[in-house]
């Protein structure tokens, strides 16, 4: 194989790396899943690739896998030689870029896995929607902390860079962008402003068409 192979699903985790990965211009092949959630095939073809079945699953040239947007983010940047994404180690954005790229990852993606089928990890039927409540308040919680972080025009300030990749896609999960334009609009208008990004407009047409 030449490039890459990217497992995903249109408006999935997928697009934060199919959107790099076009922003650097680095070819890959896209392999469609079907939904996770609702195809025990899916989840077990691609656990065959990624134990988790979890997207982004990238398959490298080498036919090495790498999972764990972050770190695909943080690879992404040293195949491309390019700091346009990644602030360079040394860079003054580059503490704040670590932190708030660690934080999406660690602290708010995972309320995702916890409240999209929360009967895999609460038992009791009935504790299932108070469950998941509960995590979505907790992400709501966090997104404020993230809100009071945000710089303009970007998250970083006057730099575009990888965060504003996630805070476009991830603004469009839930609580989804009515509640982020009210309750973060800091966080909602990095996400605007990295809609209009021409480089990015056919990835944001293929993952999210019908806004
Ligand atoms: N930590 C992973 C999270 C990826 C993730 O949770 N992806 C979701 C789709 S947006 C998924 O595949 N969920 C299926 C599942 O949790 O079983 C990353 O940053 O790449």
């Amino acid at each position: 194989m030449s490039g890459y192979k990217l497992y995903g699903r249109a408006g999935w985790g997928s697009a934060l790396v199919e959107a790099q990965l076009v922003w650097y211009g680095l070819p890959f092949e896209f392999e469609q899943v079907d939904d996770l959630f609702k195809s025990p095939e899916a989840r077990a073809k691609l656990e065959t690739v990624n134990p988790l079945a979890q997207v982004p699953t990238l398959v490298l040239p080498d036919g090495g896998i790498m999972s764990e947007s972050a770190a695909i983010t943080l690879l992404l940047a040293d195949i491309a030689g390019r700091d346009s994404l990644v602030p360079a180690a040394g860079a003054r954005e580059r503490p704040k870029f670590l932190r708030w790229l660690v934080f999406l990852v660690a602290n708010i993606y995972p309320t995702f896995t916890y409240a999209d089928d929360p009967s895999r990890f609460v038992s009791v039927n009935a504790a299932r929607d108070p469950f998941r409540a509960a995590t979505e308040a907790y992400a709501q919680r966090l997104w404020r902390q993230v809100e009071r972080e945000a710089g303009s025009p970007w998250f970083l300030g006057e730099r575009f860079s990888a965060l504003d990749i996630y805070l476009a896609i991830m603004t469009r999960w839930r609580p989804r962008r009515g509640w982020f334009e009210t309750e973060t609009p800091r966080l909602f208008a990095i996400a605007r402003r990295a809609d209009q990004v021409p480089a990015l407009a056919q990835v944001w047409q293929r993952n999210f068409p019908t806004s």
